[in-house]
């Protein structure tokens, strides 16, 4: 038996996702900036929502979801739902750019904005990176300038609607500017730590920090 915190043994998606870091498949070799493409290099547009898991989908109500704040921060948080919808509430509309080279455009997303929840947690100086945990074991780590990325945010709806279990419900982080597996779905802690701590696709061979417009796939590019 597994505690709920261990991520599952390796699914068919798991490992070709390995063997594809090894490879260092769909690697271009070019980069470009945001502003100068709108596609970053080796992606294609999809126009459906691919869903990508380690095999099994947690299924956390509203009533039931927390989310525990903790580590480098002067004032830990531990919210449930109506807490965290009680905050002041952010939209934003943005491209979701996956490693396996799906992209997606214009997806509308409700939350609590990650700069609304620095405000409330207050990082400690001696605070760099977050680790994000989530309850399918999943793990992944952040710059915390990244994790206070402008667009970034906490995600509970999507289009209007609660996002779907499959997508991460109740929340997720949504992290615009880097591949899609750094926005971690059925959040459940966010930790603040001085030293970096990477995370489940980051010790698997995949890049730390994981900017599609340079490509950065995989560990060592
Ligand atoms: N908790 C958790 N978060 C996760 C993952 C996961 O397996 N577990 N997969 C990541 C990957 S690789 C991607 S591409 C996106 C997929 O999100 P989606 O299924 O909503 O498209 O979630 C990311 N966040
Ligand atoms: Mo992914």
């Amino acid at each position: 038996m597994s505690t709920p915190d261990d991520p599952p043994a390796d699914s068919k998606l798991t490992r070709s996702k390995r063997r594809w870091a090894q490879e260092a498949r769909f690697l271009t070799g070019r980069t470009s900036r945001p502003g100068e493409q709108r596609l970053p290099p080796g992606q294609h547009l999809t126009r459906d929502w691919p869903t990508l898991d380690l095999g099994l989908t947690p299924d956390i109500s509203r009533e039931r979801w927390r989310l525990d704040v903790y580590g480098a921060v002067e004032q830990p948080l531990f919210w449930n739902f109506s807490q965290f919808t009680g905050r002041p509430q952010a939209n934003f509309t943005s491209d979701i750019h996956c490693v396996t080279t799906w992209s997606r455009y214009d997806n509308q997303w409700e939350g609590l904005s990650t700069r609304d929840l620095l405000g409330a947690c207050r990082p400690r100086d001696e605070a760099r990176f977050v680790l994000l945990h989530s309850h399918d074991g999943y793990t992944t780590n952040l710059a915390l300038e990244d994790f206070a990325a402008e667009d970034a945010l906490l995600a509970h709806s999507w289009s209007g609607a609660p996002l779907e279990a499959e997508h991460g419900g109740p929340v997720r982080l949504v992290v615009p500017h880097l591949y899609f597996w750094k926005s971690a779905k059925w959040l459940q802690s966010i930790e603040f730590l001085a030293e970096d701590a990477p995370g489940y696709w980051e010790v698997r061979g995949y890049h730390n920090r994981g900017d599609p417009w340079l490509e950065q796939r995989y560990s060592g590019d």
